[in-house]
């Protein structure tokens, strides 16, 4: 694959590196996305299942679906992409992950800086009293929607629904570093859902020099300066290989 030398060029002289991702960084770990051809959203609507509502009226459902997601992702785990994102940080003083997935696999694959525009599938918490569940406290292999040990409430899961607000300090913090940097990768998202999508939007607007790798053309493709097509699985490595050369490691 080679890169364009405006890319190099930037690869040599950056010091802040950004990273915003989405379902499509996952994907080669065997989790589906939302949107692709094999996407959940396909049969399922986000308004069935993603919002506070839908939970309210049938909390077994839409618990068993995270229930489901969250077999998966105990069952799996970081693919190349996400750890050729942990090491950007062997080349790079300030690198930020700035992520829509809720699956922590950036974390278990060792990056630093995680910013979690929409939770985290691995923390609960009760919905009247808002004390914590992590997954520890919970039975895996329960389908119904525990409840609180405190007051009975339901406990859901620590992700923003649709409708909901994303974490402010955490989308402030992102959104800081997204102007600040030198490069943002945008990788596996089909940069769609708001206020997140705003964050590569944001970093081109402060001059960062923005790297598309998806699949295939996607909302963002007109806006980007380059445009990586194939899966971040293979994509991220070659491009940590290119910056070693360049950094004669
Ligand atoms: C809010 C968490 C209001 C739970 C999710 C403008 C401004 C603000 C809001 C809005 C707005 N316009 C519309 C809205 C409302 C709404 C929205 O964005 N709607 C969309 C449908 C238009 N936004 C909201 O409701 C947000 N809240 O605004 O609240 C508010 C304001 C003030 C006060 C009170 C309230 C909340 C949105 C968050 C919803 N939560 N998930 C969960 O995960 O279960 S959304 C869901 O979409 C996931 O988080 C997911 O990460 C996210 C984005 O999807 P992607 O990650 O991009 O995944 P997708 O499948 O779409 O794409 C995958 C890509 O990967 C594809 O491009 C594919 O080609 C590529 N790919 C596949 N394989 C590979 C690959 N690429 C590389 N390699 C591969 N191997
Ligand atoms: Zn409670």
């Amino acid at each position: 694959m080679n890169l364009d030398e405006a890319f190099l060029e930037r690869l040599k002289t950056a010091n802040s590196i950004v990273f915003f991702t989405g379902a499509g960084i996952s994907a080669e770990s065997g989790i589906p996305t939302f949107r692709g051809k094999d996407g959940i959203w396909n049969k399922l609507k986000p308004e069935e299942l993603a919002n506070f509502n839908a939970f309210l009226k049938n909390p077994d459902m839409v618990w068993e679906w995270y229930q489901h997601r969250r077999t998966i992702i105990h069952e799996t785990g970081p693919n190349p992409a996400h750890y050729a994102i942990a090491n950007f940080e062997n080349y790079y003083d300030d690198v930020s992950v700035v992520t829509q997935n809720v699956d922590n696999l950036h974390g278990r694959a060792g990056s630093s800086h995680i910013y979690e525009l929409h939770g985290n599938i691995e923390r609960n918490f009760c919905v009247d009293c808002k004390t914590d569940y992590d997954d520890s406290k919970i039975d895996l292999s329960n389908k119904q929607v525990p409840k609180c040990e405190e007051c009975g409430g339901l406990i859901r899961p620590d992700v923003v629904w649709f409708g909901e607000m994303l974490p402010q300090l955490v989308f402030a913090n992102a959104q800081r570093k997204a102007e600040q940097s030198d490069i943002c990768f945008v990788v596996g998202t089909s940069a769609v859902i708001y206020p997140a999508a705003y964050i590569p939007i944001e970093a081109k607007r402060h001059g960062s020099y923005l790297v598309e790798i998806n699949i295939e053309e996607t909302e963002i493709s007109s806006y980007v300066d380059c445009s990586l097509f194939g899966k971040a699985g293979e994509i991220m490595p070659v491009i940590l290989d290119q910056i070693k050369q360049l950094k004669n490691y």
